[in-house]
């Protein structure tokens, strides 16, 4: 990969980008964008939450718990990751009621690729697949064949519906992509390229993914207002009308992580997870560096917080490196 950002960089850069972005939407989840701009006018950084500043939800947890467990297998591994999820499951983050059932039917012996069929018959369509999916797109983005699969797999343990495994291999594809982006080539040549890439890849996905990202080509061609923006591309926890959002925001502000968030959250909605999909892109993207100091600073930092998860992206780039010098990915 010719790149002159280094790749642990980005690695690193895409889950702490996970954890920034989520803790930066997560005192405003569920607020309209009415409410927030008569609270704030406009989010410019951290704002205290319920948890405290800096705070993440289950989409950093559910992160940790993909990151762990692709590690210690050394590729991915259903049952593990399920139970890694359990494991480390705490309430208070804010899971959405179809993972939560899922968790616990997987818990009392459910195999972890049929437990979800039993809460929706035809799995749920939420985001939650898509939001936890950027250790696949790090560890599996040599080969676009290999990175769908992994994130089939790694979305049914929860999000079954063909609209949650299309958004989750849209992301993890969005995340690979960043990753082999060169930050110091020209904006603008970067985000053709990616462009060109996500409408080719989304081709392959269902509808309303390729509609979706016509939208986001037209939206680049011009300045939509943020109304505009969450009527045509939306922002509630639905997979189809929060990954093209985050695909969005990261293309518009590509070179510029804090303003690529910043604009996700300000949208309102599902803000902690359209905040970490972006957040895990533009971390791909530009690297850590790329994060401001002062929300590196803010972010929780307790036994599974900050420092761990920097340790885990490296050791994701590590197993990345293994298997790339092995030829088996
Ligand atoms: N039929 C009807 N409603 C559905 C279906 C379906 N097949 N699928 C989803 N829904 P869920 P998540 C609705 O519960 O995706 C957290 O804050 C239903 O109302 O699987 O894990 C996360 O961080 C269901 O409860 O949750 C995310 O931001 C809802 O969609 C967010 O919540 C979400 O699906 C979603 O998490
Ligand atoms: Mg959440």
């Amino acid at each position: 990969m010719n790149n002159t950002l280094p790749l642990k960089d980005k690695f690193v850069g895409a889950l702490v980008g996970t954890h920034a972005g989520d803790a930066l939407g997560m005192p405003v989840e569920g607020f309209s964008i009415d409410k927030i701009r008569g609270s704030f006018r406009k989010i410019e950084g951290f704002i205290n939450s319920r948890l405290g500043i800096g705070t993440y939800t289950d989409d950093t947890q559910m992160t940790i718990g993909v990151a762990e467990s692709l590690i210690d297998s050394r590729d991915f591994d259903g049952e593990d990751m399920s139970w890694r999820f359990i494991r480390n499951f705490e309430i208070t983050r804010g899971y959405g009621p179809g993972t939560i059932q899922t968790l616990i039917r997987i818990r009392k012996g459910t195999g972890w690729d049929n437990a979800s069929k039993a809460v929706f018959p035809e799995g749920s369509y939420g985001n939650g697949s898509s939001k936890r999916i950027a250790p696949i797109g790090l560890l599996y983005g040599e080969n676009t064949a290999v990175l769908i699969e992994q994130a089939r797999k790694a979305s049914i343990i929860t999000h079954s519906h063909p609209l949650s495994i299309n958004g989750a291999q849209l992301q993890a594809f969005a995340i690979a992509k960043a990753l082999r982006l060169d930050p110091s080539e020209n904006v603008e040549t970067n985000r053709q390229s990616f462009l060109t890439d996500l409408t080719d890849f989304s081709n392959s996905l269902a509808n309303p993914y390729p509609e979706r990202m016509d939208i986001i080509c037209d939206f680049l061609n011009g300045n939509p207002s943020e109304e505009e923006i969450i009527t045509k591309l939306g922002n509630n926890e639905v997979s189809v009308n929060s990954v093209p959002t985050a695909l969005y925001c990261s293309l518009r502000h590509l070179d510029d992580f804090r303003e690529g968030v910043l604009m996700a959250v300000n949208l309102g909605g599902d803000t902690d997870t359209i905040g970490a999909m972006t957040g895990a892109i533009l971390g791909a993207s530009n690297g850590i560096n790329s994060i401001p100091a002062e929300w590196l600073d803010n972010l929780e930092n307790g036994e599974k917080g900050r420092d761990y998860i920097i340790a885990l992206a490296k050791r994701l780039f590590e197993l990345y490196n293994e298997k790339l010098t092995n030829e088996s990915i």
